[in-house]
């Protein structure tokens, strides 16, 4: 289905040929995830290509492709272009630029075409299988996250709060952290992206937890802030503005509602309690194989729309600068009715 769609996708770009290298769309069309391979799809060819260290491996798991051992894609490429009249070819524009040299040497006698967002433009539409991978995900960062406030007293260090949760997620059967995990305590949590440090959770800290892993290829991604002891009145009134964004946002999200709403709802909440300027950061971003990918939201998108089945975060935040901040995000599933929040754990202000 993916390879069909995608092949629909370069008849209808008059696209002759398509080189793919970057691994994780490699994965999407393939479910091949060793370290080195690469795809050449022609109108009437699928070929994946990889080195001696994967051919078996390769032949075992990949079907509707032929399998080529070669440790030079560009020459056979080069071959099979020729072979196959191939007339363009298009590649990833996130290639290096030392690769972009070497493909665009080999092969004089064709059109190279750059494309952007080729795989990921079919990627932002999750099936089923994508989706219950995410939802699996998300939980193994929930349950993290309420061992999280067991663990986390005055005297730990941001970095020791970090390191359980990492190690949480990965006992609990992920492969790995989707980013460094960020813990940004007192001060720092005015620092919308500030990964844990040697500073000590003191009592009266606001915490911001961001993090999460991934299973199975595909990426969670939650923010929750927490309070150690007791709340400033200011970030208590912080805490509800965003928490009130995050939720009308939850409220409004479906299949149908233009970019530009995904950003206006939340950040009008923001505004009308006069934080506007403190949200300084987009509302939320695409999630899947990659911890970010598109869809991106700005109010400048008037005519894209949110589809059922995208997956999707929706993350509010207020930062004063020298005082301290707050972020709640959650991941959510687009549906034609509403949407569906992947990520549990409780956004009620919580105190430790
Ligand atoms: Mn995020």
């Amino acid at each position: 289905m993916r390879i069909e769609n995608l092949k629909a996708k370069m008849a209808r770009e008059n696209l002759d040929s398509l080189l793919i290298t970057d691994m994780k769309n490699i994965y999407y069309l393939t479910g091949f995830s060793g370290t080195a391979g690469t795809i050449f799809l022609t109108k009437t060819r699928n070929i994946f290509m990889t080195d001696s260290r994967y051919s078996e491996m390769a032949r075992g798991i990949i079907s509707g492709f032929e399998i080529i051992e070669t440790r030079d894609a560009i020459s056979m490429l080069t071959e099979l272009s020729i072979a196959d009249q191939v007339k363009n070819v298009g590649f990833e524009d996130t290639v290096d630029y030392a690769f972009f040299k070497r493909l665009s040497g080999a092969t004089p006698q064709m059109e190279l075409f750059a494309t952007t967002n080729y795989l990921l433009e079919l990627r932002q539409i999750k099936d089923s299988s994508e989706i219950r991978t995410i939802q699996k995900a998300c939980e193994i960062a929930d349950e993290a996250f309420s061992e999280a406030l067991k663990f986390i007293e005055p005297g730990r260090t941001e970095i020791e709060v970090a390191n359980f949760l990492d190690f949480k997620m990965r006992d609990m059967g992920a492969s790995g952290i989707s980013f460094d995990t960020i813990v940004a305590s007192g001060k720092r949590s005015s620092l919308p992206h500030g990964v844990a440090t040697h500073k000590m959770i003191e009592f009266g800290d606001v915490v911001t937890i961001d993090f999460g892993c991934y299973y199975e290829h595909y990426a969670s991604d939650m923010t929750r802030t927490i309070f150690v002891g007791s709340v400033d009145e200011k970030m208590e009134e912080i805490y509800h503005t965003v928490q009130k964004a995050n939720q009308l946002l939850i409220e409004q999200a479906r299949s149908g509602m233009t970019y530009a709403d995904y950003d206006r709802v939340p950040r009008e909440v923001i505004e009308t309690a006069g934080f506007g300027k403190y949200f300084t950061h987009g509302i939320g971003h695409g999630l899947g194989l990659d911890v970010h990918e598109i869809p991106y939201f700005s109010q400048a998108m008037l005519e894209p729309v949110l589809q059922s089945g995208m997956v999707v975060t929706d993350e509010p935040g207020i930062y004063l600068p020298e005082f301290g901040g707050v972020r709640i995000e959650d991941d959510l599933l687009i549906t034609d009715n509403g949407c569906e929040v992947l990520t549990k754990a409780p956004k009620e202000l919580i105190v430790i």
